[in-house]
């Protein structure tokens, strides 16, 4: 399935985190990068999720395995730079203000000096390992500077990045103390890669306005001596691997426990990490307003909400745990009876396998970020419902997926009332529209999914160009 072969050059992959690629409970990105890293016989680089006490600032071993073709390798970190560069820049900075929340931002001048010693120590790691005809893909937030700092090093190979959360507009990214530094490091990559289009255009808005970049074609831009690519790929599922789990026993014994237990109701349901860009506390108060304001829903319909544990290290994180934990409670106390209440709140992670059958028993997926680069749980949803009598979507049109998914149920997740009413609109909705839309998602799911997303990724990576020698990086 990765349509690369042996003849291509090797892929490296390089993210925050790396998964075991034969194992497939890792989900849908560790499979398709699995897939394109087993076809070229690549290598996947990242931390090794260890906190090495001993090990001095700015240093860490480095473990190297194998995995079938893939050969993985990863680096320990000392509690000072895990603490000011992951916890710290990564996820008190960039994912806050990146999902256009400055007021939850921290921007302690420490944790950007960790978050580039970090970066510097990825790329003295790495530099060994690759060879001269690699390719490289850097994910995400984490590692925005990994490039700059591999050019300083006299890497000349080609690296493209993807940008896995959204990247906000011009004014807001602004704000952050350093991000002039942080956007030129982008131009050190060939490609950079975006989910949406807003992204997309909020980059081309920023490095026109404050980098004074010249668009030179219609995806290219120039700045600080160096051109780059950059376009937006939505990233897609593995639809027979996400289907598959749905036609398997754990799926089918998890969808056929719903149904006997909800003969008689409908079931809403809601799978996120618990983070506040999920827009969780919104989706609940709009649940309560539907209890409210449509009584026919009471005692007919009950949310599942699942809400995985998350980054508990990030003050930020506690905040709204303790906001789920009392609307869940009041809503319950409100409006629950005897022999029914309307939300069962599960703050822990479920095995994967179990997820399909979950959301096939469900009427309704509530999909409500206030911000989301992409959201697979979204697409995951659709795939999983039954053609022919499929659940509804209601989706937030902030969410990177709204740009695909047109025949949701669009909705602004600030809107408390305009939100139940969707639900509303989603448990009644007519079995032939219900088809109707849920056939029009699929094809957009089927025809962008994670195997068109790594390879138009690559494809367009393999073909930017390299202009590297000579730049003075950082
Ligand atoms: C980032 C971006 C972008 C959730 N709870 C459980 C569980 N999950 C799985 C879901 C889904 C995945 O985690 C979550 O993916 P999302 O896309 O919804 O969100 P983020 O984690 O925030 O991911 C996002 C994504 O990167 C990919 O580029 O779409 O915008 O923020 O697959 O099913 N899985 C299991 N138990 C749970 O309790 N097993």
């Amino acid at each position: 399935m990765g349509h690369r072969d042996l003849g291509q050059p090797r892929l490296v992959v390089v993210s925050n985190r790396i998964a075991d690629p034969r194992k497939t409970a890792a989900g849908g990105l560790a499979v398709a990068l699995a897939d394109v890293l087993n076809s070229t016989g690549g290598l996947w680089f990242g931390w090794s999720g260890k906190i090495d006490d001993e090990a001095p600032q700015g240093e860490g071993k480095v473990h190297v395995t194998q995995a079938g073709s893939v050969k993985l390798a990863t680096v320990d970190l000392c509690r000072a730079d895990h603490d000011s560069y992951y916890l710290g820049y990564a996820n008190g900075v960039l994912w806050p203000v990146f999902h256009y929340r400055l007021d939850l931002a921290d921007f302690d001048a420490g944790y950007i000096a960790g978050y580039r010693r970090v970066n510097q120590l990825f790329a003295k790691k790495l530099m060994p390992l690759l060879r001269p005809d690699d390719i490289i893909w850097v994910h995400d937030y984490h590692l925005i500077p990994l490039a700059a700092e591999l050019r300083a090093l006299g890497c000349t190979q080609r690296i493209g990045f993807f940008l896995h959360i959204p990247l906000p507009p011009p004014l807001i990214l602004a704000a952050i103390p350093g991000h002039d530094w942080l956007i030129r490091a982008l131009f050190a990559y060939d490609l950079v890669g975006f989910q949406s289009q807003a992204d997309l255009s909020h980059f081309a808005g920023y490095v026109t306005a404050e980098a004074h970049a010249q668009q030179v074609e219609e995806h290219r831009w120039r700045a600080f001596g160096r051109t780059l690519e950059a376009n937006a790929f939505p990233i897609g599922l593995d639809v027979e691997e996400f289907t598959t789990l749905t036609h398997a026993p754990e799926g089918r014994d998890m969808y056929e426990r719903m149904r006997s237990e909800y003969s008689r109701r409908k079931l809403l349901v809601g799978v996120d990490r618990l983070d506040y860009s999920k827009g969780l506390p919104q989706r609940m108060r709009a649940f309560r307003h539907l209890l409210d304001k449509y009584p026919e829903a009471r005692n007919s319909a009950t949310l599942v909400q699942i809400a995985s544990p998350s980054r508990e290290d990030v003050e930020a994180y506690n905040d709204i745990l303790k906001e789920m934990e009392s609307l869940c409670g009041s809503i319950n106390g409100n409006f629950g009876e005897l022999d029914w209440m309307p939300v069962r709140y599960l703050h822990r992670t479920v095995a994967r396998a179990r997820l399909p059958g979950l959301y096939r028993a469900s009427r309704v997926g509530l999909v409500t970020p206030l911000r989301d680069g992409m959201n697979l749980v979204a697409k995951e949803f659709v795939v999983a419902q039954n053609p022919e009598d499929p659940g509804v979507l209601v989706l937030s049109r902030f969410a990177g997926a709204a740009e695909q998914m047109r025949e949701a149920l669009l909705v602004n997740p600030y809107d408390t009332e305009g939100t139940a009413a969707a639900i509303q609109l989603a448990l009644s909705m007519p079995l032939e529209e219900r088809r109707e839309r849920h056939e029009h998602l699929m094809k957009t799911i089927r025809r962008q999914d994670v195997h068109w997303w790594c390879q138009s990724f690559l494809a367009a990576l393999e073909k930017a160009q390299a202009e590297v020698k000579g730049t003075p990086w950082l």
